[in-house]
């Protein structure tokens, strides 16, 4: 008879998983011992296991299917917690196998004892634990289903001696793959939506990570309605390009103009999106939102109706009701103002031979322009999310990915490994952190092991700059953010790496394209300038005035050689010059 943990590896399989990343342990040996006998299934072998969550989740993004993790009990399976957050935060399916303790030395205290139970409740939509043999079918098919139905990160809890006992059940199917129903709203509801759409002068569309698959449907009602669209982070992938009414992304880190779009209009219409800083969104306008998951509507702003529908599906029924405008004044205004936004920002993009450190704008554009037609980039928390936001260009076939809606540092490295892992005839590279890279450096070891032919790009600025900015913007010297950096491309070429350290903007090019070419994993470490300070599209008092404090404190500590670093980087130009 084949135990629980063969069983649970038939299940995966017959479930077309043909990954888990993980890192094994004692009480997971029953069910590595089952994947190394199979051979059906990678074992993607990590150094942390938060690693291995972000690398599936961002297999599960990109493939929109169920991604594993396999961990030891208690501390391996601990280190899971970061990177589950994120998945379930980002709405990815994950399945987490959590092994336990035996079961018979369950609350005792045992060593390495937890109650991941407890532990994964909030970043799971479910956590089955499995006390019997028999049981293990049934808890795995739920937890698989609902990870699949609710999109989110499900938890098995299997104790080590439970995994070797035989199981008197054969792996069953679990009777779908993937969640890709569709959700039409009421025709009261559409029309109550389509008399504010139609009886506004200036509708503004804020357009999010929903509206993946409804391009042509988004931007046929852009035209009925003569709207720009404004993306929020997780949409730039599925809307920015070939876009005619695209004005940019609002936000912190968003264009001057997509801010203005989204204060100017008097009607907003939400696809597909959770946007989430209230401040962003206009106080005055009537609003309509489209989310398949109704408990999002209304969350960040007051709604005035509310529509529980995918976005395609639900623009398909409300086109024929929302008619045609002519108007086409606020659509031109808000687009002329985003090419001369787009101009500025392209400016900025600019490299002096000789000049060193270089501008981190100038890096991503080089980047966006030499990057595969078909790359997957991942982009680290910190300013290498407002380089990717501003300087990389999508197409419908390039991807993005980030920690965007859990904020989470290091994330860039091991989603690209999972992103790699899935496809490993794409090109996948990474805008890192220095911080972020250090944070979890030890799968670049992951990458060469597993033979992941990752582009790592680091933005060295030798510091946290992201917090080092918010501490400024907020009147606080910046303390704890220096970074003492190693030659990272030293680091990598130690790991089994390509290295390359770029100090001059003319090293660039030549480093990256040998490095993309590169037929294995590949590190360029750039010297980045540290205050290019990527100030919000719109200052508010409270800011300005916190950034004044800043200045007289950094005075008054003695440190005016930060206010000539912050004029080099061209402050005021930023602050006040759009
Ligand atoms: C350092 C940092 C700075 C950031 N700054 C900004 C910023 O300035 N601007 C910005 O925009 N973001 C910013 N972000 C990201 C931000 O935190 C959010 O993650 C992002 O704005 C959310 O994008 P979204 O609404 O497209 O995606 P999500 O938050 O994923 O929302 C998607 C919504 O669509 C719904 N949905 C999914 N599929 C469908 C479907 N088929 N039909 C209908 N509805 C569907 C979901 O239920 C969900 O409510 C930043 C992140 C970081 C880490
Ligand atoms: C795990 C974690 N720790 C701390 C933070 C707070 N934080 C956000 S961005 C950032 C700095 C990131 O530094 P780095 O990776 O070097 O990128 P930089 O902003 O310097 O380009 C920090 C500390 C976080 N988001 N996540």
């Amino acid at each position: 008879m084949a135990t629980v943990a063969e069983i649970l590896l038939e299940t995966l399989i017959s479930s077309d998983v043909s990954r888990v990343y993980g890192l094994p342990g004692d009480s997971l040996n029953g069910f590595t011992n089952a994947i190394s006998e199979h051979k059906k299934i990678q074992w993607i072998h990590v150094r942390h296991e938060e690693a291995a969550a972000f690398a599936a989740g961002a297999d599960a993004h990109l493939t929109n299917r169920l991604a594993v993790v396999a961990g030891s009990c208690g501390p391996g399976n601990l280190h899971f917690i970061n990177g589950l957050f994120d998945c379930h935060r980002s709405r990815v399916p994950v399945l987490a196998i959590a092994s336990q303790i035996a079961s018979t030395e369950l609350g005792t205290t045992y060593f390495q004892e937890t109650n991941p139970e407890q532990i994964f409740k909030d970043c799971s939509h479910y956590c089955g634990v499995i006390a019997e043999a028999d049981q293990m079918p049934r808890i795995l098919a739920i937890a698989m289903r609902t990870a699949i139905a609710k999109r989110g990160v499900s938890v098995i809890v299997l104790p080590g001696n439970i995994a070797n006992k035989d199981c008197p059940f054969p792996a069953a199917a679990l009777g779908f793959l993937s969640n890709d129903s569709i959700l039409v709203p009421p025709h009261q509801d559409l029309a109550a939506a389509a008399a504010i759409l139609k009886n506004a002068e200036r509708v503004t569309i804020l357009a999010g990570a929903g509206c993946e698959g409804a391009h042509a449907e988004l931007l046929e009602i852009a035209g009925h309605l003569q709207a720009p669209i404004v993306h929020a982070f997780r949409g730039k992938e599925f809307v920015e390009y070939d876009n005619p009414f695209d004005v940019g992304m609002t936000g912190l880190i968003g264009f001057a103009s997509g801010y203005r779009a989204m204060m100017n209009c008097d009607a907003l219409l939400a696809l597909g999106t959770d946007f989430p800083y209230p401040q962003f969104y206009p106080e005055h306008a009537r609003k309509v939102q489209v989310d398949i998951r109704g408990e999002q509507i209304g969350r960040r702003t007051v709604v005035d109706v509310g529509l529980i529908g995918t976005v395609k599906e639900t623009l398909k029924a409300l086109l024929p009701l929302v008619g045609s405008t002519t108007d086409s004044a606020h659509l031109e205004d808000s687009v002329a103002h985003y090419k001369e936004t787009r101009k500025e920002l392209d400016e900025l993009a600019v490299g002096k031979p000789g000049s060193s450190p270089l501008h981190p704008e100038y890096v991503a554009r080089v980047l966006d322009e030499i990057a595969a037609e078909d790359a997957i980039f991942t982009a680290d928390v910190g300013s290498p999310c407002i380089w990717a936001a501003r300087y990389l260009h999508f197409n419908g076939k390039r991807r993005l990915l980030g920690s965007f809606s859990h904020g989470s540092m290091a994330n860039a490295l091991p989603q690209a490994l999972g992103a790699q892992a899935a496809f490993p005839g794409r090109q996948v590279v990474t805008l890192s952190g220095d911080g972020g890279l250090a944070m979890l450096m030890g799968e670049l070891l992951t990458a060469v092991q597993n033979k992941l032919p990752v582009k790592i790009v680091v933005f060295n600025n030798s510091a946290l700059a992201f917090v080092e900015v918010e501490m400024m913007a907020a009147g606080i010297v910046p303390f704890g953010t220096d970074l003492k950096n190693p030659d990272f491309s030293k680091v990598a070429e130690a790991c089994g790496l390509l290295g390359a350290r770029v100090t001059t903007p003319e090293e660039l090019k030549p480093a990256l394209e040998k490095a993309l070419a590169y037929d294995g994993p590949a590190l360029v470490d750039v010297l980045v300038q540290r205050r290019e300070l990527s100030m919000p599209p719109t200052i508010s008092a409270n800011q300005a005035l916190g950034f004044g404090l800043y200045l007289s404190k950094a005075v008054l500590n003695g440190r005016g050689d930060e206010i000539i670093d912050l004029a080099k980087a061209n402050l005021a130009n930023r602050l006040f010059g759009r």
